[in-house]
């Protein structure tokens, strides 16, 4: 990437009268050149001396500017190696109009699934899976957590609760729970599903290979029989990096204002 660096540092040197904090300029610099496509993933970025020499700047400067592009995951930083730009993730678009499964969704593009277990047991319900899913205090849930895996790449962290009458055997259920599910006539019919932002915290950030403190996707999924009983209560995590969640609105005609 020589010819694109030498402009992306150059450019800076230009615009360094500005006044902005130069470690933000340089920053903008980066991230221009990377959304402009001078620079694509995977390419190396130079060495903290070659920047600070080139652009006229402290390495101080430098490394700043680099580490925050790399707390905001747009370089990554390899250990004996040096600072690249970071993998492009192709984004997932996923309807939120049909009740599909990961394993369903992805096998329709193409994607090779797999999950890696996080935990799979029968455990005493905690109060929230004693609401949701209507069990007693003497009764099991069982829980199904896996990291969800799409052409070899983390995304999305899936805790799933379910009452242990339905699921006696969570270590059982093979690639997929719907599947599973499907097979003893439990698979849902209907979910209501509660999406909101969340920062990553360290742990789900290791396991989703992305830098702790990054946008993701906090996703609750509560699905029912068409019996009207709760079957499901999963809890998500997904890459905020990698999904867009699409739903698509109509017009209420006015027999229908009003209505809840
Ligand atoms: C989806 C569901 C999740 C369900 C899983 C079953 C969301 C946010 N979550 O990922 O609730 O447990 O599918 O997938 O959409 P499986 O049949 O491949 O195991």
């Amino acid at each position: 990437m020589s010819d694109a660096a030498d402009q992306i540092f150059a450019a800076l040197r230009q615009s360094s009268q500005s006044g902005a904090p130069l470690y933000l300029q340089l920053r903008k610099s980066i991230e221009d050149a990377v959304n402009r496509g001078l620079i694509g993933p995977g390419d190396a970025l130079p060495s903290e001396r070659d920047i600070a020499t080139k652009a006229d700047i402290s390495r101080v400067t430098v490394r700043k500017a680099v580490q925050d592009l790399v707390k905001g995951g747009i370089l990554v930083q390899r250990h004996g190696s040096g600072t690249f730009v970071a993998p492009r993730m192709e984004r997932v678009e996923q309807s939120l109009s049909r009740l599909t499964s990961f394993t369903e969704d992805m096998a329709r593009r193409g994607m090779a699934v797999r999950s890696a277990w996080l935990d799979r047991g029968l455990y005493a319900p905690s109060p929230d899976e004693m609401m949701v899913l209507g069990l007693s205090s003497s009764e099991l849930v069982a829980r199904v957590a896996r990291l969800r895996i799409a052409n070899d790449t983390p995304l999305a962290i899936e805790r799933a609760s379910l009452s242990a009458s339905v699921l006696p055997d969570p270590a059982g259920i093979g690639s997929s729970l719907y599947a599973a599910l499907g097979q003893t006539g439990n698979r849902p019919v209907r979910a209501v599903q509660r999406i909101s932002a969340a920062n990553l915290g360290e742990g789900d950030a290791r396991l989703l290979e992305v830098p702790p403190g990054i946008a993701g996707l906090h996703i609750e999924r509560i699905s029912y029989l068409a019996s009207g009983k709760v079957i499901e209560f999963t809890r998500s995590i997904y890459r905020g990096d990698a999904y867009d969640f699409v739903a698509e609105l109509r017009l209420t005609g006015p027999s229908e204002e009003g209505r809840p």
